[in-house]
């Protein structure tokens, strides 16, 4: 058999710089090394400043999961300094995160995603009825007439033929690893198109409670808006009144609207064609699943009352979930022993955030190289783990998570598509298992917006309209020390920021970020990372069109902007903390 290595670098249609290098015995992956090639430097420049500050520029690491920094970042500052929020500032961050996902989840299958499985030039082959009846068939969505799809079908004609396919640019078109008729993309092209339009609608329910999108505002100790249903709309007026409420109504609606007549009839119908895609040895990660949790049921910090469990799972056991502490020294630890960093102590050891150390120690290829050097550092990303396992976070992990703890209406979900599709539960373990997982996962989040809808509403209704708590915003009155970690649930996983102030300003933050759970290098045991599990043993049809490789690691929906870490161009130690 002939041994090659698989240069995917860039890999496009991803937030930030990814390079994945595969080695193939014959056509299958034997040995994949996955590289974050960019570097960042937004933590460094918080050290010293305010806390209550922090959120804006921890913000700033991406622009993709937008909001999710913010809210991580104040929820770590609220923990340091004890600091509870008012109940319906919590039922304000639930719709904010809840949105997020639907716009998230959405905008990946389609826009970054789908063009893995749906051949746009194909689209062209269809015929227009057929695709008409086909989409009728799935789902009641109005927008199905043959007259629609005619005109789609125009528009990516005329693109084609003028050989610039702009965002269509770029795809192995015509592999023959597609496998939908063209109907099928015709269809899927036209809700491309449609989510388009769609996001930038929906993305107004940021507008309401934040100010703006992308980057909401936020607020230590609560949501930033006022309420005040009395308020007059347009100038002069900050506050959410009674004509913005009703549009979030309007906008849940329609954010549940596509997700149930658009997002969850294509996936399944695209699953269906693509059923080898569930298959062991096709995109499974390490087995392992990390979740932190989200979605309070009111303002507590009770991880009983949270919608989405905080919890391990090891060896995809589903009857055993493992207790996750966040602050537990040995519990979560990043490792650098593949990535280009130092450490104080040296390379092997592991460090929990709260004495991260961030340290550059470039000994990389200088470009033009041809590959990385695998058995030294080859990524900018750490290697973070949980008692020394390489965990997957992200949508799989959650609905595990939802699944394994009885979560009725993940169960109910989970098990009616997968009756669908007649496949077991273990199909999950796949790169169309986590796709599938980001779609039903959605559903569950958008059908969950009404509830806190509502219950906001109901408090505002009994004259409940409080959404700041005034506490500690005096800085005098801060502890002269204090550590805390904020965690959310982000789309692309679990994430968590760690914060140490020191005589009221940052001594030390550490964002501990999905992507590098999911993107990074082997730790020091040689431990693969699950973008690196997860391609082992796939096999390709053909190594200089690897449409597969792309396939998985889409299916992580990666962010390598969020996931890489801070460096000094001159190699100085950056951050280092002491743990009390
Ligand atoms: Ni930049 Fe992010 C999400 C975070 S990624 S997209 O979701 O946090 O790892
Ligand atoms: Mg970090």
């Amino acid at each position: 058999m002939s041994t090659q290595t698989i240069v995917v670098d860039p890999v496009t249609r991803i937030e930030g710089h990814l390079r994945i290098e595969a080695e193939t015995d014959g056509n299958v992956i034997t040995r994949a090394s996955s590289s974050g090639t960019m570097v960042r430097g937004i933590e460094i420049i918080l050290r010293g400043r305010d806390p209550r500050d922090a959120w804006a520029f921890a913000q700033r690491i991406c622009g993709v999961c937008t909001l999710v920094h913010g809210i991580a970042s104040v929820r770590a500052v609220e923990d340091a300094l004890k600091y509870e929020i008012p109940v319906n500032a919590q039922l304000i961050r639930n719709l904010m995160i809840a949105a997020q996902f639907v716009h998230d989840h959405v905008m990946h299958f389609y826009h970054l995603h789908a063009l893995d499985w749906v051949d746009v030039v194909s689209a062209l082959k269809a015929d227009p009825k057929a695709t008409s009846t086909l989409a009728q068939s799935i789902s009641s969505y109005a927008r199905s007439s043959p007259g629609y799809f005619a005109d789609v079908q125009n528009r990516v004609k005329k693109l084609v033929e003028s050989g610039q396919l702009g965002i269509f640019a770029n795809a192995y078109w015509g592999h023959p690893g597609y496998a939908l008729p063209p109907e099928a993309n015709l269809m899927a092209v036209a809700h491309y198109l449609d989510a388009l339009a769609w996001q930038r609608q929906v993305a107004e329910l940021h507008t309401i409670f934040g100010g703006k999108n992308p980057h909401p505002n936020f607020l230590v100790g609560g949501s930033p808006a006022a309420i005040s249903v009395h308020s007059g709309e347009g100038t002069g007026s900050t506050a959410v009144n009674a004509v913005g409420l009703q549009k979030v109504a309007e906008i849940i609606e329609q954010m549940r609207m596509f997700v149930d007549q658009v997002y969850v009839p294509d996936t399944l119908a695209i699953a269906s064609f693509y059923k080898d895609w569930f298959k062991k040895g096709c995109g499974e990660g390490t087995g392992n699943f990390l979740t932190y949790g989200d979605f309070p049921a009111d303002g507590s910090a009770d991880l009983k009352t949270y919608m989405i469990p905080r919890g391990a799972i090891l060896g995809r056991d589903l009857s055993r979930i493992y207790e996750v502490d966040l602050t537990k020294e040995e519990d979560i630890q990043e490792f650098v022993a593949h990535s280009w960093y130092d450490y104080d102590g040296g390379k092997v050891q592991g460090l929990h955030p709260y004495r991260g150390e961030t340290r550059l120690a470039y000994s990389g290829p200088k470009p033009p190289y041809e590959n990385l050097d695998t058995s030294a550092s080859y990524s900018w990303l750490k290697s973070p783990r949980w008692k020394g396992n390489a965990m997957e976070v992200g949508p799989l992990a959650r609905v595990l998570m939802l699944y394994a703890s009885g979560h009725e209406p993940t169960k109910d979900l989970a098990n009616k598509a997968l009756a669908q599709l007649d496949l077991p539960l273990e199909a999950m373990y796949s790169t169309m298992g986590r796709t599938a997982a980001r779609t039903l996962e959605c559903k569950i989040f958008a059908d969950a917006m009404p509830s806190w809808y509502e219950k906001l509403m109901a408090n505002i209704k009994a004259g409940d309209v409080r959404t700041f708590n005034e506490r500690l915003w005096e800085p005098s009155s801060w502890p002269r020390h204090a550590q805390g970690v904020g965690f959310t649930e982000a789309p692309r996983g679990a994430l968590a920021h760690w914060i140490v102030i020191d005589d009221e300003r940052i001594s030390n933050y550490q964002a501990v970020v999905p992507s590098t759970w999911n993107a990074g290098p082997r730790d020091a045991a040689g431990n693969e990372g699950p973008y690196e599990a997860a391609l082992k043993g796939q096999s390709l049809h053909d190594p200089k069109q690897p449409l597969e490789i792309l396939r998985t690691i889409h299916s992580f929906d990666p962010c390598l902007a969020c996931a890489v870490h801070v460096v000094d161009p001159d190699g100085e130690e950056l951050i280092r903390v002491k743990v009390q």
